[in-house]
């Protein structure tokens, strides 16, 4: 005989009143004993009601913004038959929980999977520590993971049962707590089994290996997180790191819904901006001397995440290769001191650019972008060229508009004049915007060759280390040779390997060739 029963808000210990954060279910759900049917939250923690009997959900007493009071109505539920005969169905009401206000808690070692013993790694409480609802209380590591065990209740540490590098099996008692505020809605006679049930699925869920796309958890975000039981339980079934979840709920509290949103997200190709990759580990720098904490300037703040996102999203392969610049460099010590007579500083930048003006030319791929889509590829009818500007503020890269309709003098004019904006911050946005093309010279400072990173979406930069003369095998002798060095780097989704190396070799064919790029633009 099936039979009404009404599932309520157990004591609270000194909240009358909670607000309820999230409604797990609704009329017609069939529920299972200890199935959570909502989430409240006081100031202190976050707690599921788990159902105390199997059945159909008949009505739910409660909203989600709501507030609810100690031996309130959640929800009444259809028992079934053979539950209503189990005392622990019946044994919801308040008074029985009230009774239950101080009690100690074991908490114990979850059924492992195929580990029938593990390691213990690191404990994380010592008694007399005042704990919440999961926090963690020690970690254990198998061959194949490490994990937390976290607390089921919030209270203080009366007693730890295991100690770091010994052995635990499944069952093993962790630690008892002295709980103050007993697991929601269950009766005391049922709080064993709440607590083995509770500990149980993190360390199942982190047995099931989680789906490949997904990155792995890092327990100290996961604990951190501000998600109650049942989601935690969600995430953990997952594989769902809790501490990369941006929760929907109040003060930003995670919900099942924003867990599975994530995972939707990240198993579509992680849309989210690298939610999928793994993280660096954090360490305690202090722990091993004296720091200082300095913050990112706002060039750094926006420069950091444009270079990240191009360094994750696009394929990067870079080209090396020298160029003979020892005509080059004969013409511009030519002409540089007339140059400078005008006001002009013709240093190699500028004929570089003009290099990769008929580099551009040749090969336009390389002045082109993937589109948003991934389908198509921008061939652009401009030819606007980027170059990385070293500022005391950081790297900025100021766009030479039009460059293949401008020659070497006026290409170094506005080289000169974008690199003192830059350097004085006085850059407008226009002046950085638009580029094709980026080249990024250290030839002024060193080095022999480096992988720049693409200014994305754009599909390749150059990067220009330090002249140097090299004994080069010319017609069956050495022969001093002046040799720029030349690092391309390339989006290899639009740009396959043999475009690169040709590019590249047209590149330092333009750059051994300074007639070409000294001739007047008509
Ligand atoms: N090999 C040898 N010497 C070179 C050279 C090369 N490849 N390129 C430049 N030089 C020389 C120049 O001839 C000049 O020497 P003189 O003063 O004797 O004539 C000197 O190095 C300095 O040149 P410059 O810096 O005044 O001019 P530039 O046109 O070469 O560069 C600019 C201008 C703005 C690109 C440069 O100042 C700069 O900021 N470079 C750093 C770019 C950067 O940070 N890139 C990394 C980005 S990724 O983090």
């Amino acid at each position: 005989m099936s039979q009404s029963i009404d599932v309520v808000v157990p004591d609270m210990g000194s909240f009358a009143e909670v607000g309820v954060v999230e409604v797990l279910v609704k009329p017609g759900d069939r529920v299972e004993l200890d199935t959570p049917l909502v989430t409240l939250e006081t100031e202190k923690a976050t707690m599921d009601v788990p159902s105390t009997t199997a059945g159909i959900v008949e009505a739910v007493h409660v909203v989600a913004g709501g507030k609810i009071s100690a031996g309130g109505r959640v929800v009444t539920l259809r028992a079934d038959s053979a539950a209503v005969a189990e005392p622990v169905a019946a044994a919801a009401p308040v008074a029985a929980v009230a009774a239950a206000q101080v009690v100690s808690v074991g908490v114990t070692v979850p059924d492992m999977g195929s580990f029938a013993e593990v390691g213990v790694v690191e404990l994380l409480v010592a008694v007399g520590d005042t704990i919440e609802i999961d926090t963690p209380l020690v970690t254990l590591e198998t061959e194949k993971a490490t994990m937390d065990v976290p607390s089921t209740v919030a209270g203080v540490v009366e007693q730890v049962h295991v100690s770091k590098g010994g052995k635990v099996s499944a069952g093993g008692l962790v630690a008892t707590i002295r709980s103050t505020v007993v697991p929601a809605a269950a009766p005391v006679a049922a709080v064993p089994v709440a607590v083995a049930a509770a500990v149980a699925a993190p360390v199942k869920a982190a047995a099931h290996a989680a789906p490949a796309a997904l990155p792995p958890i890092s327990e100290a975000g996961f604990s951190k997180a501000h998600a109650g039981p049942s989601v935690r339980k969600l995430a953990r079934e997952l594989g769902v790191d809790l501490g990369r979840v941006k929760g929907s709920g109040p003060r930003s509290r995670i919900t099942h819904d924003d867990v599975k949103a994530w995972v939707k997200q990240a198993l579509a190709g992680g849309g989210g901006g690298g939610a999928a990759l793994p993280s660096v580990p954090q360490v305690d720098f202090a722990a091993f001397g004296a720091v200082e904490l300095k913050p990112l300037n706002r060039i750094q703040k926006i420069s950091g995440p444009r270079l990240h996102a191009s360094w994750v999203n696009l394929p990067h392969v870079t080209q090396f290769d020298e160029a003979d610049v020892t005509e080059l460099e004969a013409t511009r010590n030519r002409l540089k001191d007339a140059a400078a007579a005008k006001g002009v500083k013709l240093t190699p930048l500028a004929f570089i650019i003009r290099a990769c003006v008929h580099a551009l030319q040749q090969y336009p791929q390389f002045n082109a972008s993937l589109d948003a889509s991934g389908e198509n590829i921008v061939l652009k009818k401009y030819m606007h060229i980027g170059f990385a500007a070293d500022t005391p503020n950081g790297l900025l890269v100021p766009v030479i508009r039009d460059a293949d309709k401008k020659d070497i003098y006026q290409i170094a004019l506005e080289l000169a004049d974008l690199s003192a904006k830059a350097r004085d911050g006085k850059l407008s946005g226009a002046q950085m915007q638009g580029g094709c093309f980026t080249v990024s010279s250290l030839g002024g400072i060193g080095g022999t060759a480096f992988t720049p990173i693409i200014n994305a979406p754009e599909a390749a930069i150059l990067g220009v280390s330090r002249t140097q003369t090299k004994p080069v095998w010319k017609d069956g002798t050495f022969v001093p040779r002046q040799m720029l060095p030349l690092s391309l780097s390339y989006d290899h989704r639009i740009i396959d390997g043999a475009a690169g190396a040709r590019f590249s070799t047209a590149l330092a064919q333009a750059l051994a060739n300074p007639s070409m790029l000294t001739e007047a633009i008509p």
